[in-house]
């Protein structure tokens, strides 16, 4: 949330707005937790098609949690979800559950793709 690349005309646009956000920052290192990501907004006003996340390295046995009407795509460091669209002024959250890394700050970089046009987000976990 911190971090995110747009372009200068949208920025002032979306900053006050939930971006995509882990919705808990921080928690256990090594445990089993849910992490659930949160999208606040289209791209621009443009509805969400998609949200590929690249993973940090450390995060281990990880499942994502199916839903109604997105495909899911794995490869060994990013989950996709496809599927939608989802409106820009809806609200949606995206899951998954897995072994978190060693203490350290742990940051996932966002692609969300929209109708028209993306954004780029990093939300940081930190595990203690
Ligand atoms: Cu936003």
């Amino acid at each position: 949330m911190k971090k995110y690349l747009m372009a200068a005309a949208l920025l002032a646009a979306a900053s006050a707005h939930a971006h995509i956000t882990l919705e808990q920052t921080s928690a256990p290192a090594g445990s089993y937790q849910k992490l659930v990501f949160r999208v606040g907004h289209g791209c621009s006003g443009s509805p969400t098609t998609a949200v590929s996340i690249r993973l940090p390295e450390g995060l281990a046995a990880l499942r994502p949690m199916p839903k109604a009407g997105w495909n899911i795509e794995r490869t060994p460091d990013s989950l996709s979800w496809r599927g939608g669209p989802l409106p820009d002024d809806f609200y949606e959250e995206f899951v998954m559950f897995g072994k978190l890394p060693a203490a350290g700050s742990h940051t996932f970089k966002i692609v969300q793709s929209c109708q028209a046009g993306s954004a780029n987000w990093e939300t940081t976990l930190e595990t203690r």
